[in-house]
C-alpha cells in the first residue's frame, strides 16, 4: 500500500492521467488528446500543481463574463468529456450556458460516445449533432469550423477549454468573447483569449461554478467592472513569472 496520501498533488495528477487513459479506452479521447494531456501535465508541474492567485482572478473574471453574456456556450472536446463531464454540466446549469460538442479530430463514433457520456452525467440538450443546423466558421481549416447555427455561431461568449489556437482567433474575429482553460500560458489560445484560466481544468472548473453562483446576486455594473479590471496579458505574464520562480527554486535544490 502506498504511503503517499490521495490528496498529494502527484497522486492527484496520476488520477487525472487515469481519467484520460480510461477516456481513450472508452472511445472519448483522440490519440492526440493523450499528447495534449502530457503537455498540460508538464505545465501543471511547473506551476506547482495548485490553483494560484492568477488563476483565481481569471476565474472571477470568467464568472462575471459568463453572467453578463446574452448567449453563453461551452464547447466540449474529447479531453473535457473524459476529465470532467459532471462538472462541466454543473457549470452550464449555473451559468445557463449551452453545450456544443466540437472536435478538432472529427470522428462520428467518438462524437456519439461523448454525447452518451454527457447525457449519462445529466446533460439535457447538446448541440453539434444536427447536420441541418450546422454552418461554417470562417478562418478555420480543421473540422472545428463546423458549428451549430443556434450554438457557437450565435453565441456572444464561448468557453473553449483545452483548445488549439486557430479557432480562438477565428471566434474572436467573429466578435465573440473567449474564455479558455489552458495550463500553457504561452499557447496561442492562451494569448488570444479574452480570459485565460491557467490551471488544470479538473481543479478550476468547480471553482468557476462556485464563483458564478456567488456573483449571480450582483448587478451587471458590478460584473462589468470585474471584467474591465481584468488584464489577460498581465495575468499570463504573472503565470510565466511563477514558472520561472518555481524553476529557480527547484534548481537550487538540484
Ligand atoms: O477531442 P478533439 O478532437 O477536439 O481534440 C482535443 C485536443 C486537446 C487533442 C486538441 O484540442 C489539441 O490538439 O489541443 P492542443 O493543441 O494540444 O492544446 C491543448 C492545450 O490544453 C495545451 O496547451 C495543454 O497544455 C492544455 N491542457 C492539457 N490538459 C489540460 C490543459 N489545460 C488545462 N487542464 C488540463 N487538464
Amino acid at each position: 500500500m502506498s504511503l503517499i496520501p490521495k490528496s498529494h498533488p502527484r497522486v492527484k495528477s496520476l488520477l487525472i492521467r487515469k481519467k484520460l487513459v480510461d477516456g481513450f479506452d472508452n472511445g472519448l479521447v483522440a490519440k492526440e488528446g493523450l499528447l495534449a494531456q502530457g503537455r498540460g501535465e508538464a505545465f501543471d508541474y511547473l506551476l506547482g500543481e495548485k490553483t494560484g492567485k492568477t488563476a483565481k482572478s481569471a476565474i472571477k473574471a470568467a464568472a462575471a463574463q459568463l453572467l453578463l453574456a446574452k448567449m453563453p456556450i461551452i464547447s466540449i472536446n474529447g479531453n473535457v468529456a473524459a476529465l470532467c463531464p459532471k462538472q462541466i454540466i454543473l457549470l452550464s446549469k449555473q451559468t445557463k450556458a449551452k453545450l456544443e460538442v466540437n472536435l478538432f479530430y472529427a470522428n462520428e463514433k467518438r462524437k456519439t460516445a461523448i454525447i452518451k457520456t454527457l447525457k449519462e452525467n445529466g446533460a439535457k440538450e447538446i448541440l453539434g449533432t444536427n447536420k441541418k443546423s450546422s454552418t461554417k466558421l470562417l478562418g478555420i481549416d480543421s473540422a472545428r469550423r463546423i458549428v451549430d447555427k443556434n450554438g457557437i455561431f450565435a453565441a456572444d461568449v464561448v468557453v473553449v477549454p483545452l483548445e488549439d489556437g486557430d479557432r480562438t482567433i477565428a471566434l474572436k474575429k467573429a466578435g465573440k468573447k473567449i474564455i479558455t482553460f489552458d495550463l500553457n500560458p504561452l499557447s496561442r489560445t492562451s494569448q488570444t483569449a479574452n480570459i485565460t484560466i491557467v490551471d488544470n481544468i479538473t481543479r478550476a472548473i468547480d471553482l468557476l461554478t462556485i464563483e458564478s453562483k456567488k456573483l449571480s446576486k450582483k448587478n451587471p455594473k458590478y460584473l462589468k467592472k470585474i471584467v474591465d479590471d481584468f488584464n489577460n496579458k498581465k495575468n499570463l505574464n504573472e503565470n510565466v513569472i511563477q514558472i520561472k520562480n518555481n524553476l529557480s527554486r527547484r534548481a537550487k535544490f538540484a
